[in-house]
């Protein structure tokens, strides 16, 4: 064996080329540890920035005809995530490639986010229309008659009025106007809480439209036939019912405008009173009730609507309402038909003369409405046929004993008989699929009990669509089950349907 004399020089020369690279590669580790941990750092700050503190120039207030803030989901998720993206690009020019994985996870908790709450958004839609749907709530604009799919909402901080609230881009369970006031998004949630308006018409709605079904019931008939006096009539037929058993029945008369209208009913009822035409040209508006029996309510919308509205095609189109009723009332006022009128002695015509409305043909408004209702049902695809007619014949207060007095003949046939209205009651059964006569009384009894007809009516309303709340009304107001002196009828006999 050869001693290489530069073995151990070669051998330190090893040991220290080891040791230098090991450093190098131990450095090179350091160096990335370090220069990874400075990115991440970079990106968190960043991160902090955007998202926490709100620093996104690129996100700016909402526009003059935005009235809430994006949802963060409805965008801001990636604005944010595109913005800490430009700024760690710009900190660390190249170096960003090593920020990519990071930059992944954000976007994954972003993606999952999105999907959270797009998720809420769908769910909270579909629970809050299968509710509606459920308990057959459409809303309906007493105003402009307008259906709606959502009331709008006015801001309780700013007064801004938010056209549709419902979960979307502006926010899953609240949604932040402008003025940062949190408004519910639903009914559900509490949104009937805020004042309400008309999408279409911006008229203010009282009746917290959405949270009970809605019953649109038209009043129609000719001039002066007793619409008005009518609808007096009903309502203080359901309050009597209301006062005589509280804890069944109660009923509120929704907003300022309903009020005004019938908290002179009583009043209006009284014998002697007569009741002034209602202004031609006057804009139809509903006059809502809110009815409840038990855990029932029903929100009554009651359209009185001046009798020159129904001569004509053109006016009775602008009555789009009627399109979303199933049940009608059709007023007559039997003194003004020749035929009863004739019927009448001398003595008996003098003293009714003053209670004879001028429209001689009952027939004419019903032919007008019946088209109309027809051609409506035609245009929002509702099934002919579904409705129900009350013909209802007013003043048998003043009918009762005269040479036509109804009482004791099935109210059908005195129509048909006394009346002569065969032809309107043949057109009636065939484009109805229920119709029944009534003979009314809307008038009060001496102790201001609404006579019993009027009851009898109501109840006849109420039967299809909340059987419950006419049920409430049967007990304490049936002139048999309680023939108290308030109750006795004016009308006897002639205020059920034949
Ligand atoms: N006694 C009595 N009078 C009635 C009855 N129904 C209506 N009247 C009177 O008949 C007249 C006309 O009644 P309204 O209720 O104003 O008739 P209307 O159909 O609303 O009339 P317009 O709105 O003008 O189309 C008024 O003087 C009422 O007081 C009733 O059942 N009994
Ligand atoms: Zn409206
Ligand atoms: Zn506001």
């Amino acid at each position: 064996m050869t001693d290489d004399p530069w073995e151990p020089f070669l051998s330190t020369v090893r040991t220290v080329f080891a040791f230098l690279v090991c450093a190098v590669i131990v450095l090179a580790a350091l160096a990335l540890v370090v220069g990874l941990l400075l990115l991440v750092r970079i990106h968190l700050r960043r991160i902090h920035e955007v998202l926490y503190l709100g620093d996104h120039p690129g996100v700016g207030s909402p526009g003059p005809e935005d009235f809430a803030w994006l949802g963060y989901h409805g965008g801001p998720v990636w604005w944010d995530l595109a913005e800490v993206y430009r700024r760690v690009r710009l900190d660390t020019g190249l170096f960003v490639v090593f920020l990519y994985p990071f930059l992944a996870v954000q976007a994954v908790v972003a993606a999952a986010h999105l999907a959270l709450a797009w998720a809420g958004v769908v769910a909270s839609r579909l629970v809050d229309a299968a509710l509606l749907a459920a308990r057959r709530i459409r809303m309906v604009c007493p105003n402009c008659f307008e259906a709606m799919s959502y009331p709008s909402y006015v801001c309780d901080g700013c007064g801004r009025t938010h056209r549709d609230v419902r979960p979307g881009m502006w926010g899953v369970f609240r949604r932040h106007c402008v003025c940062d006031r949190a408004l519910p998004t639903l009914l559900l949630l509490g949104s009937a809480d805020l004042d309400t308006r008309c999408p279409h018409c911006d008229h203010a709605l009282e009746h917290r439209p959405g949270e009970a079904r809605e019953f649109v019931l038209p009043l129609f008939g000719a001039a002066g036939a007793g619409k008005t006096r009518l609808a007096h009539g009903l309502y203080l037929s359901l309050e009597h019912g209301a006062e005589l058993h509280p804890e069944t029945l109660s009923v509120e008369l929704m907003g300022e405008e309903t009020e005004r209208r019938l908290r002179e009913s009583r009043t209006v009822l009284s014998p002697r009173h007569r009741v002034a035409p209602t202004p031609p040209g006057r804009r139809a508006h509903g006059a809502t009730l809110r009815v409840a029996a038990g855990r029932r309510t029903l929100l009554v919308q009651m359209y009185d609507t001046a009798g020159e509205w129904f001569n004509t095609h053109e006016r009775t189109e602008e009555l789009s309402y009627l399109g979303r009723a199933t049940t009608f009332l059709l007023v007559l006022d039997p003194l003004a038909v020749p035929a009863v009128w004739e019927a009448l002695d001398a003595e008996e015509q003098r003293r009714l003369a003053g209670d004879r409305s001028g429209a001689r043909d009952p027939e004419r408004a019903y032919l007008q409405v019946r088209d109309q209702v027809q051609r409506q049902y035609r245009t929002l695809g509702a099934a002919p046929g579904r409705g129900r007619l009350a013909v209802v014949v007013t003043r048998g207060d003043l009918l009762a004993g005269t040479s036509v007095d109804p009482r004791g003949i099935p109210p059908e046939r005195w129509l048909d008989e006394v009346v002569g209205a065969a032809n309107l009651l043949r057109a009636a059964h065939v484009d109805f699929g229920s119709v029944e006569v009534f003979v009314t009384s809307a008038v009060t009894g001496p102790s201001g009990a609404p006579d019993p007809s009027l009851t009898t009516l109501s109840r006849w309303v109420l039967a299809r669509d909340a059987g419950a709340l006419g049920a409430a009304l049967r007990e304490p107001c049936d002139p048999l089950s309680d023939a108290g002196e308030e109750r006795v009828p004016l009308s006897a006999g002639t205020g059920g349907p034949s």
